[in-house]
């Protein structure tokens, strides 16, 4: 069990997103940081040192308007992506900054706003093909703050004609992921609040269309483990973006505030494969951007925290634990996965790094490496230069 366990973690490649190595915070508050990306070559040069330390983050996700310009077109980015040794992993369209949006996107009661939401979409899709990304995600700060401000129905039935229209400038190679949310920006209603909104979009949308997990899209006492399993069941689970949310918010570090439910999310995965005898195609990745820790730092805890969890839900005892569930012996059913929860596994992971040639602990790695401090250091002297304020000495 245990070597399959170990092999098991050949499947979980996770994405870095490229936002998560640029200074951002809350609506609050930024806490700047030396260390912080401060154009698009830097977010790959982080994402590229995290996937040399931990092996397995070959992508990282883009978002069209903060890694894009004029000046900076597909095949620009394509090249950075390799001078870094990492590929342009998905496309993420930006479909809630520009003022027109106020009222939504894809939601919006204005045809014209609609439009330019499509014809933005219809361009990261395009992208996409240039750049050889297969990924094109989607999350959607549209809704309504009070009640009465628009009709419910008719913002969904403009949804369907949207997505509809993305689905049909699809390659097919490419697949199209439907993010959720339940609040935030919008307060009174949000166009595609839960999984179930966001599964009929894409049923409705094509075959392409999958929807998008947000670990942190969840009201509370939700049980996203019973998400997952239904949306593996019914062959439409297509990502994840990993984080860990406490009250509002999603940039919580993956795990830090409830493993034991990441635990059971990878338990659902792992059933699945052991029922299909394969993996299903899942895209890993992470949605992070963090105001307090260390950015490189908090990412190769993160990918760590991911590798941990995953082989301890591989190492579930299926065999006996459908025995128990056949019998209904409850506690035994339950103990199956506490005993797997609660195995140390860092001989484990060190194993699988140590057969691709890695440092055991890529966290310690990093620490010595000196990274961290280069280039805090090289950072705050460009933005010096660049006359941008400095952070503090977060590295
Ligand atoms: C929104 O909260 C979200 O989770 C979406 O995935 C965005 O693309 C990402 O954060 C970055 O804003
Ligand atoms: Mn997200």
């Amino acid at each position: 069990m245990n070597e399959q366990a170990v092999a098991s973690l050949d499947q979980l490649q996770i994405e870095l997103p490229s936002w998560g190595f640029a200074d951002t915070g809350t609506r609050f508050g930024k806490f700047l940081q030396d260390g912080s990306a401060i154009d698009t070559a830097d977010k790959f040069a982080d994402a590229g040192m995290a996937h040399q330390l931990t092996g397995c983050c070959p992508t990282v996700a883009v978002h069209v308007l903060w890694d894009f310009s004029e000046e900076q077109n597909a095949a620009a980015v394509a090249q950075i992506a390799d001078e870094a040794g990492v590929r342009i992993g998905s496309i993420n369209a930006n479909l809630f900054q520009d003022q027109e949006y106020k009222l939504g996107s894809f939601g919006n009661p204005d045809a014209a706003v609609r439009q330019q939401a499509l014809a933005h979409s219809l361009d990261c899709i395009e992208l996409g093909k240039e750049v050889g990304s297969d990924l094109f995600t989607l999350w959607f700060a549209d809704g309504t703050n009070y009640p009465g401000q628009d009709s419910i129905r008719k913002r969904k039935r403009r949804f369907q004609e949207g997505l509809r229209a993305c689905h049909a400038a699809l390659s097919d190679s490419q697949t199209m992921l439907v993010e959720y949310k339940p609040f935030e920006p919008a307060f009174y209603h949000t166009d595609v609040a839960d999984w179930g909104m966001s599964y009929v979009f894409c049923k409705d949308a094509g075959p392409q269309a999958k929807v998008l997990v947000d670990t942190g899209h969840h009201y509370a006492a939700q049980n996203i483990e019973q998400i997952v399993a239904w949306l593996l069941d019914e062959r439409m689970l297509g990502g994840f973006h990993f984080n860990d949310r406490r009250y509002a918010d999603d940039d919580l570090t993956l795990g830090s505030i409830d493993p034991y439910q990441i635990f059971r999310i990878f338990n659902e995965i792992h059933d699945y494969a052991d029922e299909a005898g394969e993996y299903p195609d899942i895209a890993y990745m992470v949605d992070q951007s963090h105001n307090l820790k260390p950015k490189m730092e908090a990412m190769i805890q993160t990918v760590m925290t991911a590798q941990d969890l995953w082989v301890k839900a591989a190492l579930v005892d299926r065999a006996a634990l459908r025995k128990f569930q056949r019998e209904g012996s409850i506690v035994d059913a339950e103990n199956v996965l506490k005993t797997a929860f609660n195995t140390n596994v860092d001989g484990l992971t060190a194993e699988w790094r140590s057969s691709k040639g890695l440092a055991a602990d890529p966290l310690d790695a990093y620490r010595k490496s000196g990274y961290g401090a280069r280039i805090a250091q090289e950072r705050a002297a460009r933005r010096k230069e660049l006359g941008i304020q400095s952070g503090g000495s977060y590295a």
